[in-house]
C-alpha cells in the first residue's frame, strides 16, 4: 500500500517539477518529494527501491531541465532567396537544435517568392522538424528577387504534404506570447520590413519578449539586407526603435563554404541549394548568414566580442552610435579557418532522423 502511495506522491513531484517554468520552483518541488519520499521510506521496507528508482529519474529530468535552460530561442527571419548562405544558416540552426544548443521557434520569410515557403519546409522535413512554424510577408516589395534553387527544393517535398505560412504579425504575436520574457533571440539574415511591421504593431511585445535583434548587414553604408528593395526607411526604424540589445553583423564575406555538402546526400535540400546556386557542382560561397546565427546563438560567450566605438550609418544619412551594449556589432575573436570548420561541419551534419 505505501509502495502505490509512494508512487502516487513521487509522480506528482516529479511532473509538477518539470513542469514549472521556474527552476527555484523546482527546487521546492525536489525539496518537498524528498521530504514525502523519507517519511514513506521509513514506513515500508519494499518502497525503498523504488524511491530510489523515482528520484534518480527526478534528478535525472532536473538535470536536462538545467540544461535547457540554456538553449537559446530562435526566429529565423531570412530573405532566402537570391544568395544561397541563407540555406547555409537554417541547416546551422537545425544542427544547433540537434546539439541542444538551440530551439527554433520559427522561420519567417521576408522576400516574396512562390516556392520560398515550401522550400524551407522541405528543409525543416529534412531535419525532422517539418512542424517548424513558417511565416511571410504579406506586405509588398519592390522587384522581388529571383531564385536559382527554390523550385528545385520546393519539389522535393512530397507531392501530398500541403503547405501554408503564416502571417507574419500573427506568428510573432502568438510566438512571443507564449514564450518567457527575455528569451527570444531574432536573427535576421535579409530584409528588416517584417520587424518593422512587428516594431509598428507590438513594441511592448518585443521590448517584454526578444532578448535581443542579431541584424546581418554592413555597419556603415550597408548596400545590401538595409536598403534594397525600396527598404532603407524600413531598416532606420529598427535600428532607430528597437527596443532590446541589437547586435549587427557583416562579418563572412571571405568565409567559403559549402564544400562539404557534396559528401552528404542527394536528398539533402541544402545540397541541392548550393548546387543549384553553382549551376551544377557545388562549391564554397560566402558565410555572413552562418555567422549571424552563431553569433545569435553563441554570443558573446562563444566565439565573437559585442564591441561599440564606431558610429554606424545607412545609406540615407541616418547614424547611430554603437555603445557595445544596446547597440553593439560583432567582431570574430577566433581565426578564419576555425569558422569555416565549424560551419562546415554544421552544414554537413546528419539529421537526427537518420
Ligand atoms: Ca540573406
Amino acid at each position: 500500500m505505501f509502495a502505490e502511495l509512494l508512487l502516487t506522491v513521487a509522480i506528482v513531484g516529479l511532473y509538477d517539477g518539470c513542469s514549472n517554468s521556474s527552476l527555484d520552483a523546482a527546487l521546492i518541488h525536489l525539496r518537498s518529494t524528498a521530504r514525502s519520499l523519507n517519511y514513506f521510506v521509513r514506513h515500508d521496507a519494499r518502497s525503498i527501491s523504488i524511491a530510489y528508482g523515482l528520484t534518480i529519474a527526478f534528478l535525472l529530468v532536473f538535470t536536462i531541465r538545467i540544461s535547457s535552460a540554456h538553449i537559446v530561442n530562435v526566429i529565423l527571419e531570412t530573405d532566402m532567396t537570391l544568395d544561397v548562405d541563407d540555406v547555409g544558416a537554417l541547416a546551422v540552426v537545425h544542427a544547433l537544435a540537434d546539439r541542444n544548443e538551440a530551439r527554433l521557434l520559427g522561420v519567417s520569410f521576408n522576400e516574396i517568392h512562390p516556392d520560398g515557403v515550401r522550400a524551407i519546409t522541405a528543409i525543416n522535413a529534412w531535419y525532422d522538424r517539418i512542424e517548424t512554424p513558417i511565416a511571410q510577408f504579406t506586405g509588398t516589395l519592390q522587384n522581388p528577387d529571383e531564385s536559382r534553387y527554390l523550385s528545385y527544393l520546393a519539389k522535393m517535398l512530397d507531392e501530398s504534404i500541403h503547405v501554408e505560412a503564416l502571417d507574419a504579425m500573427d506568428f510573432y504575436e502568438e510566438t512571443l506570447s507564449s514564450q518567457q520574457d527575455q528569451s527570444v533571440t531574432i536573427v535576421s539574415l535579409g530584409f528588416l520590413n517584417n520587424l518593422a511591421d512587428l516594431l509598428r504593431k507590438h513594441p511592448s511585445l518585443v521590448k517584454q519578449k526578444v532578448r535581443r535583434l542579431i541584424a546581418m548587414g554592413g555597419k556603415v553604408n550597408d548596400n545590401f539586407n538595409f536598403v534594397r528593395h525600396g527598404l532603407v526607411d524600413e531598416s532606420q526604424f529598427v535600428i532607430a526603435r528597437w527596443p532590446t540589445q541589437l547586435v549587427v553583423t557583416d562579418f563572412g564575406g571571405d568565409l567559403y563554404t559549402g564544400v562539404s555538402l557534396s559528401s552528404t546526400s542527394t536528398n539533402n535540400p541544402v545540397r541541392e541549394a548550393y548546387f543549384r546556386w553553382f549551376d551544377g557542382s557545388i562549391k564554397g560561397r560566402s558565410s555572413w548568414d552562418q555567422i549571424a546565427v552563431l553569433v545569435g546563438v553563441r554570443g558573446e560567450a562563444g566565439d565573437f566580442d559585442f564591441v561599440g566605438d564606431l558610429t554606424g550609418r545607412l545609406q540615407n544619412g541616418f547614424t547611430w552610435q554603437f555603445d557595445g551594449k544596446h547597440r553593439a556589432y560583432a567582431r570574430p575573436t577566433k581565426s578564419r579557418d576555425f569558422y569555416i570548420k565549424e560551419i562546415e561541419a554544421l552544414m554537413s551534419i546528419e539529421p537526427r532522423a537518420y
